[in-house]
């Protein structure tokens, strides 16, 4: 049985999972408008996940028998003034989302919620995992620094992501 707090809290993640799905969808448009396309479909596969883990959250709710409850979705920004700026942007979002996570487990401990606590170490490993792929691609876009091909290169690259 989740506490109205947990309950809150838990569907305000859902929110911000959404929000994280629409603001990479945002970037995919942003690069398909610059014709990088590779790092488009990165977006949108990226986009997708964040859909998942919305849609996990959502699950769990319905599982413990709480109720879930919709919100509005923030306008994601839509430019970027290089495809660096947008990652660096990806970055410090999932920077944000790691420390919302965090505090749902310090709540989840408050509450005594173990089932809720159980339920997010998933997205604790997750995060860790999130932060370190967008770290090693700017530190890639950094590395190629001015060099256009390279930047091709790494377009390619990012394109082949498949999940
Ligand atoms: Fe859902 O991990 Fe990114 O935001």
């Amino acid at each position: 049985m989740l506490s109205e707090k947990m309950e809150k809290a838990l569907n305000d993640q859902i929110n911000a999972e959404i929000f994280s799905s629409y603001l990479y969808l945002s970037m995919a448009a942003y690069f398909e408008s610059q014709n990088w396309m590779g790092f488009a479909a990165w977006m949108k596969i990226q986009s997708q996940e964040e859909y998942g883990h919305a849609m996990k959250f959502f699950k769990y709710v319905n599982d413990v028998a709480g109720k879930v409850t919709l919100d509005a979705i923030e306008k994601p920004k839509n430019d970027w003034k290089s495809p660096i700026a947008a990652f660096e942007e990806a970055q410090k979002h999932e920077l944000y989302i790691t420390d919302r996570i965090n505090k749902l487990v310090a709540l989840a401990n408050q509450e005594k919620d173990y089932a809720t606590g159980l339920f997010l170490n998933y997205f604790v490993t997750e995060q860790v995992e999130e932060v370190a792929t967008v770290n090693q691609i700017i530190h890639k876009f950094k590395q190629i620094g001015d060099n256009k091909s390279s930047l091709f290169f790494l377009d390619r690259e990012l394109g082949m992501r498949a999940k």
